[in-house]
């Protein structure tokens, strides 16, 4: 197997299972055109029962005498007479009741009948035949992914090959594997997509490209998937040949809704715009004195009209101006600084998406204070599945641990319970309709869709947790295993253990206790090189010297980042007693003979961490070896080969990084001295 199929492999049950399933003798696709979402899950709902249990159901449109499975909205349901004990639902939430003759599958619309039948077909998957009926609706409305596919087919911070989307500065003429894309998506109940980089060429919006738009959202349309686009600031003069690009500039208004109107042309269900400006060198409102919500504003009114949402990223900082000779600077003040005084300021078509943590997809970050200042604007959180500081896919690295360190922070503000999954994103706190989540997904041409088998286990927990941000993520990564490698329960009990120990043993051989990932940070931020954490322009300092280490972001002696959290929050980071050590050198610059709770001294805990780290890793391969022959051959060699590479990267790491710190510290290991 190559990995194409994912977790939508439907592979044969055993036959002592499918014996118990019980399945109803027909489907029925309540009200369907051939392109609608409900339509995809008749058909989905019969190739998955084929796969899973050999039995071949036909798809009715009409709901017929026998049994069946019903798919459908609750209004196409109940309008035929049937009767459901489904609750109110909200918008792409779904009810599923399998207790009686007929199945019920039935969406608050057409794409929650998808939803819903995804979810039934999971349970059968994983040989799961109990009877429920309960009702689903998702955490948020914005659940969608980022590519960073650039125009000439290139992906940024992909590992997995060329971009499904763009080649040549076209889009393709073939649109399978954007099809099959959203057909995985649509299967987690993510329902957005931007396809081309934040680093946004203008060419996407030529003629011949605005038409290829539109073939690549009729391929992900059928899924529940909407398109929308990463913009250029700048395209007014650069691809419009305007004088200007000034947001408040009357041309440049025209321009920009001149252009919307012809994407909406092509993509009459477009779902919005991504905007990056003023950060990284890309250009932005800041360039003439306007405000980031000017620019924003500008884009939120020309798409308006048509229902579109406006996502603008909070990871706004301005390199060349960060001196690292400057005890007081600090990037990661940079997204509340830019943002604070500016809520308010938005149209409420506008999201701002904020990046995890105040700095940029970092092992380990405090959770972005950000989101306690956007009390009056919309926010999404940004994710990061493609593993770019994390392995870049050759370091199995599963990703939901550290994203539920962040959705279950509780920001406490103003004093009151601020869960910023629970909370925050659901819109709930502060009574925001649009709100949640986007994650950067660069899938690639690889058939592995990420480059390597285990890392799809983040997209797919990415898509479940942005459903539920409170489910768990030990369950969803063996829902994912079962779906992905059968039912075995070594092959079950081996995957969970590597996957729960892999991101802990991560921070163990690359940055500890908050220092960030001690990776290049020059370009590519793949593998050791702790010297490149100081003395760079891009703000990612551990401020280490002989006798001491970390960044002092504490308001009585540092850069004031901690009082930018509500002040349970800031008063709890700007002490070190009552900061946690996995937090510590993000906080505070310590000695590193300073003793942590623990009873550990820093350096002790570098030396030991970067050890136990690449003694976990070590036995990843051996661990993955006792499968042979309970996973297919080619997932099992690739994957073997995967490890192996990872447990030697690994030794990497803890070499050069306790020599490193051996050597600017002076201090020998205990076990040395
Ligand atoms: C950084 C990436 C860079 C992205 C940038 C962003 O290194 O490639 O363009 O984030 O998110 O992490 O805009």
């Amino acid at each position: 197997e190559d990995g194409l199929n994912a977790w939508l492999r439907y592979a044969r049950l055993p036959d002592n299972i499918i014996r118990q399933a019980g399945i109803p003798s027909s489907i029925v696709a309540l009200n369907s055109t051939e392109t609608s979402p409900v339509f995809v899950a008749g058909l989905e709902l019969q190739r998955g029962i084929k796969g899973a249990l050999g039995t071949n159901l036909d798809v009715a449109h009409k709901s017929n005498k026998g049994s069946s499975i019903v798919v459908g909205t609750v209004d196409a349901f109940t309008a035929t007479g049937g009767k459901t004990g489904a609750p109110e639902l909200e918008e792409d939430g779904f009810w599923l009741d399998t207790t009686g003759k007929t199945v019920q599958i039935l969406g608050q619309n057409e794409r929650g009948a998808l939803y819903g039948a995804f979810e039934y077909l999971s349970m059968l998957a994983q040989g799961n035949f109990t009877k429920v009926a309960y009702a689903t609706n998702p955490s948020a409305s914005i659940r969608w992914v980022n590519q960073w596919d650039n125009m000439d087919g290139t992906i940024e911070r992909g590992y997995a090959g060329l971009s499904i989307f763009f080649k040549n500065n076209t889009t393709v003429a073939n649109t399978t594997r954007v099809a099959e894309y959203a057909r995985l998506l649509a299967s987690i109940g993510i329902n957005g997509i931007v396809v081309n980089n934040v680093n946004a060429n203008p060419i996407l919006l030529s003629d011949e490209n605005m038409a290829g738009l539109g073939k690549i959202a009729d391929a992900m349309r059928p899924w529940g998937v909407r398109v929308g686009i990463s913009l250029n600031f700048a395209s007014p003069q650069t691809l419009g040949g305007l004088p200007t690009f000034d947001p408040l500039d009357k041309s440049v208004v025209a321009w920009w809704h001149d252009q919307t109107d012809k994407l909406y042309k092509h993509v009459p269900d477009m779902a919005g715009y991504l905007v990056k400006a003023n950060s990284e060198g890309q250009p932005g409102p800041i360039t003439y004195n306007r405000t980031l919500a000017d620019g924003a504003n500008l884009f939120a009114k020309a798409v308006k009209p048509y229902g579109g949402i406006v996502m603008f990223r909070a990871f706004v900082y301005d390199y060349q101006h960060l001196n690292e000779s400057n005890w007081k600077d600090d990037r990661a003040n940079a997204a509340v600084d830019h943002f604070r005084d500016l809520d308010g300021e938005f149209d409420d078509n506008i999201i701002v998406q904020v990046k995890y943590g105040p700095i940029d997809f970092q092992v380990r970050e405090p959770a972005s204070p950000l989101f306690a200042h956007l009390q009056q604007t919309s926010s999404a959180i940004e994710l990061q599945v493609s593993q770019e500081y994390l392995g870049q896919q050759c370091h199995l690295v599963y990703l939901a641990p550290l994203w539920k360190t962040i959705l279950d922070f509780d920001l406490r503000i103003d004093g009151e319970k601020s869960v910023i999954g629970e909370d925050v994103l659901s819109g709930k706190r502060f009574n925001k309709k649009l709100s949640g989540y986007a994650a950067v997904v660069n899938v690639g041409q690889n058939t592995t869709w990420l480059g390597t088998h285990l890392a799809m286990s983040n997209l797919y927990a990415y898509g479940r947790i942005a459903w539920d941000p409170t489910v768990d993520e030990v369950a969803i990564l063996q829902d994912w295993t079962r779906l992905t490698y059968g039912l075995n329960r070594k092959v079950l009990d081996t995957i969970t253990e590597l996957s729960m120990q892999s991101w802990v043993a991560y921070e163990n051989y690359t940055g500890n206790l908050g220092v960030q990932t001690l990776t290049d940070i020059t370009y590519n931020h793949y593998g050791p090189n702790p010297q490149s954490m100081d003395n760079n322009p891009w703000g990612q300092w551990t401020r280490a010297d002989s006798d001491s280490i970390g960044m002092d972001r504490t308001v009585w002696n540092g850069t004031g980042f901690s009082g930018q959290y509500p002040s349970e929050v800031a008063a709890r980071f700007e002490s070190i007693e009552t900061t946690p050590d996995d937090l510590l050198l993000w906080f505070h610059h310590v000695p590193y003979t300073h003793v942590l709770k623990s009873g550990k001294t820093v350096i002790q805990h570098f030396y030991d961490a970067h050890y136990d780290g690449a003694e976990t890793a070590s036995s990843f391969p051996r661990k993955w070896t006792s499968l042979k022959g309970l996973v297919d051959t080619q997932r099992f060699e690739e994957m073997l080969f995967r490890l192996e590479y990872q447990a030697g990267h690994a030794i990497v790491w803890r070499d050069s990084i306790v020599q490193f710190y051996n050597n600017v510290s002076g201090i020998p290991t205990a076990a040395a001295a």
